[in-house]
């Protein structure tokens, strides 16, 4: 199985008016919430710092931005920018997820928000940790969130978002595939009867270095648990705005919003640009339970 380009892509493109976000706008976050998609987006300019700014839709391909960042480097370990941003809404709140680069390397960290614009720190999690993500529904009384100590996906627990507990590894990367070198989760897990749902990217050396998409199929009540983990991509580097870019050979994924049935995949192509493929959630769920 693999995932639908959509014909208009790429859907967002970096904006030459603005110096923070002239040069590349990739890795995203998007909600679908009231009825509208909004994406928070990494964007850098000349300084190859990275921001994150806001954008919104209502159908995921015309999108309309802020002119300012909505969050810009602040903290110590911030310096050289603000990461990849993953967004859920957890019980009315939403939390973001996003990885903090600066002169000791990257760091996980959190923020939340009632409006998707202004966002507060929390609590930061580990060092050397990122591609985390919290799951959009609390399991057995606790938030859950995957991570990645690499180049492992881990999971970890927690009652209230400030101490996390019992980490545990979920995915390690398969050897001699095209996931051989680390892997890390994309969006949110996507919750179904049947399990959730895990988009998740890939990395082997093909061309040096590629980065594809793969899904797997996790336990409802203990999503530690890999109920099966499909074989093969279901997204990988073909276009040329996929193979050409800041970093080549590239498809990157922090978004995955369910909208009547439909999964709307957004990621960075090549870190420069953001594209967009979709595909029924019946039929990702099929691949990730039996591919
Ligand atoms: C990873 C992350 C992503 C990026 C990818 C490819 O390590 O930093 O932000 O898209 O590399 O460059």
């Amino acid at each position: 199985m693999e995932l639908k380009r959509h014909p208009q892509n790429p859907v967002f493109m970096p904006n030459p008016m603005n110096d923070w976000e002239a040069l590349n706008v990739f890795n995203c976050a998007v909600v679908h919430h009231n009825g509208l998609f909004h994406m928070l987006y990494r964007a850098q300019g000349r300084s190859y710092t990275s921001y994150i700014g806001y954008a919104v839709s209502a159908d995921g391909v015309e999108w309309k931005r802020l002119d300012k960042p909505v969050m810009s480097p602040e903290l110590p370990e911030e310096s050289r920018g603000v990461e990849d941003p993953r967004v859920v809404e957890v019980d009315g709140t939403f939390y973001m997820t996003y990885a903090a680069y600066g002169v000791n390397g990257s760091r996980a960290m959190l923020a939340r928000s009632d409006n998707l614009i202004t966002w507060e720190r929390m609590k930061p999690f580990e060092w050397d940790n990122k591609d985390h993500v919290i799951f959009p529904r609390k399991i057995g009384g606790r938030y859950v969130m995957l991570h990645r100590r690499p180049p492992d996906i881990w999971i970890g627990y927690s009652d209230d978002m400030e101490n996390w507990t019992d980490h545990k590894v979920v995915m390690k990367p398969r050897p001699g595939t095209w996931e051989d070198l680390k892997i890390g989760a994309a969006g949110p897990p996507i919750y179904t009867d049947d399990g959730w749902v895990l988009i998740y990217h890939g990395v082997n050396q093909d061309n040096g270095r590629t980065y594809r998409l793969g899904v797997a199929l996790l336990d409802l009540e203990d999503p530690s648990k890999v109920i099966n983990r499909a074989r093969y991509p279901i997204l990988e580097p073909e276009e040329t705005w996929e193979h050409r870019g800041d970093v080549p050979h590239v498809v990157f994924s922090c978004a995955n919003p369910v909208v009547d049935g439909t999964v709307y995949v957004f990621y960075g192509g090549a870190d420069r640009v953001i594209g967009l493929a979709t595909c029924s959630l019946e039929e990702l769920k099929d691949y990730a339970a039996n591919g």
